[in-house]
């Protein structure tokens, strides 16, 4: 089920490379066309068109778009104690990771009397999508929240899609699991709304509306989680109105393996992550022939025991997903950089030597005992993660990703005097005198000179 290129021989540079290697294409181009005229509606009927939207691409109409304070306490009432148990520990070392990212403001003295501080400010207002298609991840509620509330966020809102199958109190609303992760969290402005039309609420904000007994939803300043094709285009459509983090893609997991990898285990591994969706590109990397078939018949045996054997068959076979042969590990270390995974497996002799000198990975997990399932939940690591080769330029979710760094730039009479001349030459250089000006108008409108010529 896996198809196995032999690279083995082959020399390619970089670019030829990373076109030999499996990759999903996500056309997040052509949902535009569907996504525009979902985020004009919502720009235009708010309350409504949001409410009508859930009907049709969610198949269920929510009772109302915000979730009742009443709704959120009783998803913590019923929430299973194991699963309970489970969030409290994923938050818990979430919390403790993001803690560390903190950034203390940085002054420069440049030169005496002049200062320049790299302020770091929270965004202001921040909205979480939080996916809830082919399965509801409660999981990605703790890594959206924790890094923006670690970075001092101030107002977090939190939307998901309208449950077909939810019922009782929570009929119409996002997943109770998901309702119960947003209430541990301390997190109660809580929507029902899925899809381009989330990314469009966050962007323009929603009027009051009596009729659907709809208090405003003020806009966003920046909207960041995972979602479908559909999410992706509209962060792209709407990206300038609202900051976004990333157009998120399918999940992809690459493993760098030699001899001495249990085949069980990585094909375990390949699995997990196909098992998100049948676009999910799962890809192992290996010098060892021997490593490679051994994979492949694991897989095979293990996929019809598992229980999303279609979507993982799917995922396995599909041009996205394979097994890459290479002469050896220098040349594994080579393809893992080209593939740039959002989530790396190293699964080698001395694993963390080889781990250390790849450059290109959203996420890198070390040595056998550090599967990608446990960043996924429990690590302490972030999940969300630069897709689709993106992760040669992005990172993952931070808590820097909710701070702006603000220069604040503070100088003296004295220290302005001794840097005009050259102020003035390069705003002379560039043909804008007027910028030159703006010096010397606090000079008796001439060139100082610096002070002690
Ligand atoms: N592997 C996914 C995150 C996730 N896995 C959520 C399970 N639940 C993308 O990093
Ligand atoms: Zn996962």
């Amino acid at each position: 089920m896996l198809s196995i290129d032999d690279l083995r021989g082959r020399v390619l540079d970089a670019r030829a490379l990373r076109d030999a290697l499996p990759r999903a294409e996500l056309d997040v181009e052509a949902a535009l066309d569907v996504v525009r005229p979902i985020c004009d509606d919502v720009r235009h009927r708010g309350a409504q068109a949001l409410l009508e939207l859930g009907e049709r691409f969610d198949g269920v109409r929510p009772p109302r778009l915000r979730v009742r304070a009443e709704v959120l306490a009783a998803s913590v009432e019923r929430l299973d104690p194991d699963v309970r148990a489970a969030l409290e520990v994923s938050i818990e070392r979430a919390r403790r990771v993001h803690r560390a990212q903190r950034r203390e403001d940085v002054t420069t003295q440049v030169v005496p009397g002049g200062t320049v501080t790299e302020r770091w400010v929270p965004v202001e207002r921040v909205g979480l999508y939080v996916p809830g298609g082919l399965a509801v991840y409660p999981s990605s509620v703790v890594m959206n929240v924790v890094p923006a509330q670690e970075a001092g966020v101030g107002s977090l809102a939190v939307t998901s899609p309208p449950q077909r199958e939810s019922s009782g109190v929570f009929a119409g609303y996002p997943h109770p699991t998901i309702l119960a992760a947003c209430a541990l969290l301390g997190v109660d402005e809580v929507y029902a709304v899925g899809g381009a039309q989330a990314v469009a609420m966050f962007a323009y904000g929603v009027a009051a509306d009596d009729a659907t007994g709809t208090p405003a939803i003020e806009p966003a300043d920046l909207v960041t989680g995972p979602g479908n094709v559909y999410v992706a285009s509209a962060k792209r459509l709407l990206q300038g109105v609202i900051g976004i983090d990333a157009e998120a893609g399918p999940t992809e997991i690459a493993v760098l393996a030699d001899d001495s990898a249990d085949p069980e285990h990585v094909a375990a591994d390949l699995i997990s992550q196909a098992e998100h969706d049948p676009l999910a590109g799962s890809v192992l990397v290996t010098d060892s022939e021997e490593l490679a078939r051994a994979v492949v018949a694991a897989v095979e045996r293990r996929v019809p025991e598992t229980k999303h054997a279609e979507r993982v068959r799917t995922a396995l076979t599909g041009t996205q997903s394979g097994i890459v042969l290479v002469d050896d590990l220098d040349e594994g270390v080579r393809v893992v950089d080209a593939y740039a995974a959002e989530h790396l497996e190293v699964q080698t002799r001395d694993a963390a030597a080889v781990a250390a000198r790849i450059r290109n990975a959203g996420a890198i997990f070390v040595g056998p005992y550090a599967p990608v399932s446990l960043g996924d939940y429990a690590a302490g690591s972030n999940h969300v993660l630069p897709t689709g080769g993106s992760a040669a330029y992005a990172s993952g979710l931070s808590v820097q990703s909710f701070l702006r760094g603000i220069h604040v730039v503070d100088y003296s009479e004295a220290a302005l005097r001794d840097v005009a001349r050259h102020v003035v030459t390069l705003a002379q250089s560039e043909d804008l005198p007027g910028h030159g000006q703006a010096i010397t108008a606090r000079f008796g409108n001439e060139v100082p000179a610096p002070a002690g010529a």
